[in-house]
């Protein structure tokens, strides 16, 4: 797989590389980190990162591409397999894609895909390539990578995380990544997300097998100035690590009224149901999006059957 991924790019003299959409440190690590081992190995080349830049992204800035540069580009999609979650569409402009990720998901789109959902991040992939390859990276590539790979593994918490997992780790503090520095603006919090997360500590309810949740109408986000995806995805683990709470759910709705569903379990795959109701992911993290709040009630009885099912079996 990695010897493949380096003869495509080895074709392109520019490469253009995306992620998806609400990007998260796996996804923006991955892309700066993806454009750093080509530049560190392939100087000669133009490489461009492309997307939506968000609040999330402390690790640098997106690069301002103009149309006719995707003409005879690779364009590489990391992090993401599925092109509606792909930011920046101008992917289908591109000679020939790529997708490099470690979801469960399938391509509509890629013309080559490389996926293994055995890997904790997409930084751990392209981490292992350059251990296998022999790669040459500088530390700013290797300060990118460890970035996913903490975050992802849930600062290597996470039960997929494994040797390979440390193995990554200890050669990208070889090669010079900045941990200290990294740490210090990942735990540097602003004082109303802080109140956010002491807010769904107060205020989660739960089901009657336990699953835990929380319905965040807009007026959250409002209150806490922060964006839907900071009361989504990144408040869903404050329900995380509770003796006796199995699965919990994290349903906010948006301004357009559509209600992204974040669901987490500690050891029962819940992805199943994810992806019954039009989502997907890993089978321990995953989500989906609803169009009504019906729904979510539907969803967490799902939830809650799947845990009754899983205690009866033992
Ligand atoms: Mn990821």
């Amino acid at each position: 797989m990695y010897k493949d991924i380096l003869n495509k790019i080895e074709e392109y003299d520019v490469i253009v590389i995306h992620r998806h959409i609400q990007p998260d440190l796996d996804a923006i690590g991955s892309q700066l980190g993806l454009r750093g081992i080509i530049q560190n190995n392939y100087p000669d080349k133009s490489v461009y990162v492309v997307g939506d830049d968000s609040d999330i992204n402390i690790l640098g800035s997106m690069d301002e591409v103009s149309d006719d540069v995707f003409k005879n580009a690779l364009s590489i999609v990391l992090d993401v397999a599925g092109s509606k979650r792909v930011s920046d569409a101008r992917f289908e402009q591109a000679s020939e894609t790529m997708v490099i990720d470690h979801h469960k998901n399938g391509t509509d789109f890629a013309d080559h895909f490389f996926s293994d959902s055995n890997q904790i991040a997409t930084c751990q992939i392209l981490t292992e390539m350059c251990i296998r390859e022999d790669l040459t990276i500088c530390s700013d590539t290797a300060t990118y990578l460890y970035a996913g790979l903490v975050t992802d593994s849930g600062r290597f918490l996470y039960p997929m995380t494994n040797a390979l997992t440390f193995e990554c780790a200890a050669y990208l503090v070889k090669k010079g990544a900045r941990v200290q520095e990294f740490y210090d603006g990942l735990y540097d919090e602003e004082l109303n997300f802080k109140k956010l997360k002491g807010y769904f500590i107060n205020n989660f309810k739960t089901t009657k097998q336990n699953v835990a949740y929380m319905k965040n109408t807009p007026d959250i986000k409002k209150r806490f100035n922060v964006s839907t995806f900071t009361v989504s995805r990144g408040m869903v683990n404050q329900m995380s690590g509770i003796h006796g709470i199995p699965v919990w759910a994290n349903f906010t709705e948006d301004d357009d009224g559509l209600i992204y569903v974040e669901i987490r379990s500690k050891k029962t795959p819940v992805v199943e149901i994810a992806k019954k109701y039009g989502g997907g992911g890993h089978d321990l993290a995953c989500g989906c999006t609803l169009s009504e709040w019906d729904d979510a009630d539907k969803l967490l009885e799902d939830l809650d059957r799947l845990i009754e099912r899983t205690q009866n079996n033992g």
